[in-house]
């Protein structure tokens, strides 16, 4: 639904823009909404006729929220109970996770009382995402566990492919297709890229996702078939409940929100598990571009639930994560009951995990050289007007969109600043690399096939673009970055945090 808000009346445009500032999603739309709509057949036509097992376990559905938009909300129980066979959904179990919005509170309850399956639990303070699946789950009385966000949409014969899985196998841990609401139409948006994607991540333990590769595509006998996933998204999947219990549920030490999904990946699949993506499961969510409600105050929740996953999970492999953040850990309280779990549980090494289940994965061990790249000469960067110790900086985003390289007062905190070298020559953080074409020098997606991404970082110090026989050299005004003939002058001198050999 497209809402023209110059249309709009003077009141209704307040309400939209309020809509807007307290969901970060068109809640106005939203609102003019059907509560049942119809949402399309996204399925592939191969999933429409496929056979499961007769006698499929039934789910308690966990939707955790935290002040959620009331027509969001109902519609995503709504279309749990609408598109969901009625003996394999036990109760909707939703948790309130300390909201203060009042729609939430006794006009819940009301509507929520005639839906007989649906239950409403309240928490006496805010846990966190986390800790309020926990309370979820601690009350399910179903064998399978599903876990939804609060602003989702299931489509027509989700839940059957997921139990199957389920079924088959109680190690099996499975994520539908998250197909995208348009935070702003609200439209149910179908796009072959989500089947063609599966869960990753990068070494700042940022959830991602990355093309199917070759060996999955081998394996399965139809692109249908569920595949294996190295990492889930967090939000929506199903798990067997005793499986859950056995695995150890959640980290009860982490906080609001984050870290949570690549701590359950990494288990499932180091203790024993499989994750899989099952293609013939498709739930709609709403894809917002920044989190509306209040996190903690004075600490950075993301940051210690991550490193919280790192100490227990990855072994040697944390000091990569450690290094973005410049080994400045902050109190992540204390881990000693979760490495106890791994011992437990007996689960296999975060090589082991690496090497055999996301082999795709750059490892930063294998590069020459890491973190910031210093220029010799002071630079007048980022707006100062003293000189300063220049760094090559520059944001890279999930997708490695196309940022120029620019010059930043040396920051010594990682983040923007740290880059690797990989032995193939590219300058790289993550999937982006630095791309010279003979024009802006940019991050580009990582090719892996040299040409505009190669460099080499000579015996001098300097760093020759193979391809143009060019050095990335300090402009001579010292306020940015650019490419000249090399010849080992001081503006084309960089020096590397940590090399390799070193
Ligand atoms: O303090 C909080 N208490 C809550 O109950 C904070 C949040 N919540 C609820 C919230 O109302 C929502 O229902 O938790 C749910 C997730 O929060 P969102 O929707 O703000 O987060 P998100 O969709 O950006 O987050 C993704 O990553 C999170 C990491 O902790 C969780 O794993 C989310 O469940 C996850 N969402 C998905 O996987 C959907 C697909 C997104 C992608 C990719
Ligand atoms: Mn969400």
């Amino acid at each position: 639904m497209t809402v023209d808000k110059d249309k709009l009346s003077p009141e209704e445009k307040v309400k939209f823009e309020s809509g807007w500032q307290s969901n970060a999603f068109n809640q106005y739309a939203s609102d003019l909404m059907s509560l049942h709509r119809t949402l399309p057949d996204v399925r592939d036509d191969e999933c429409k006729t496929r056979k499961y097992n007769p006698v499929l376990p039934p789910a308690s559905v966990i939707i955790i929220f935290h002040n959620e938009a009331w027509t969001v909300l109902l519609r995503t129980v709504h279309s749990v109970l609408d598109r969901s066979p009625p003996e394999l959904v036990k109760e909707v179990i939703l948790v309130d996770d300390f909201s203060d919005l009042p729609h939430l509170k006794e006009p819940l309850d009301e509507y929520m009382a005639k839906l007989k399956k649906v239950k409403i639990m309240r928490g006496e303070s805010r846990e966190g995402l986390i800790r309020a699946r926990l309370i979820g789950a601690s009350v399910a009385s179903a064998p399978i566990l599903i876990f939804l966000d609060s602003h989702c949409e299931c489509t027509t014969g989700w839940l059957e492919p997921l139990l199957d899985r389920i079924a088959e196998n109680r190690s099996n841990v499975v994520a539908p297709i998250i197909d995208v609401i348009n935070d702003n139409t609200l439209k149910y948006i179908w796009s072959s890229a989500k089947t063609t994607s599966i869960g990753g991540f990068d070494w700042n333990l940022q959830f991602n996702w990355h093309q199917i590769p070759q060996r999955e595509i081998n394996r399965r006998k139809s692109a249908v078939d569920p595949v294996e996933s190295p990492t889930m998204a967090g939000g929506l999947f199903g798990i067997s409940k005793e499986y859950f219990e056995y695995l150890g549920r959640y980290d009860p030490g982490m906080d609001i929100w984050g870290g949570e999904n690549l701590e359950l990946s990494f288990r499932v699949w180091m203790c024993g598990g499989r994750l899989e993506q099952v293609m013939c499961s498709h739930v709609g969510h709403i894809f917002r571009h920044r989190s509306p409600y209040a996190w903690r105050t004075g600490t950075n929740v993301v940051k210690k639930n991550s490193i919280r996953l790192a100490e227990v999970w990855m072994d040697e492999y944390k000091k990569y994560y450690y290094e973005r953040l410049n080994y400045d850990m902050g109190d992540y309280g204390d881990v000693t009951a979760r490495k106890e779990l791994r011992k437990k549980l007996k689960c296999k090494s975060f090589d082991w995990y690496l090497k055999n289940i996301f082999p795709e994965l750059f490892v930063p061990g294998e590069a020459l050289a890491s973190g910031e790249v210093r220029n010799k000469v002071n630079g007048k960067t980022g707006g100062m007007t003293n000189l300063s110790p220049a760094c090559l900086d520059s944001s890279v985003d999930k997708n490695a969109h196309h940022k120029p390289i620019k010059l930043w007062p040396c920051h010594n905190q990682g983040g923007n600043q740290y880059w690797m070298l990989s032995k193939a020559g590219e300058i790289r953080r993550d999937e982006g690399c630095v791309d010279y074409a003979g024009d802006i020098i940019m991050i580009y997606p990582c090719h892996g096939m040299k040409g505009n991404q190669e460099w080499e970082y000579q015996a001098d110090n300097t760093l020759r673009h193979v391809n143009t026989n060019k050095c990335l050299t300090l402009t001579s005004d010292l306020t940015n970055v650019t490419m000249e003939y090399c010849q080992g002058i001081d503006r084309q001198i960089w020096f590397w945090k940590r090399k390799t050999n070193e």
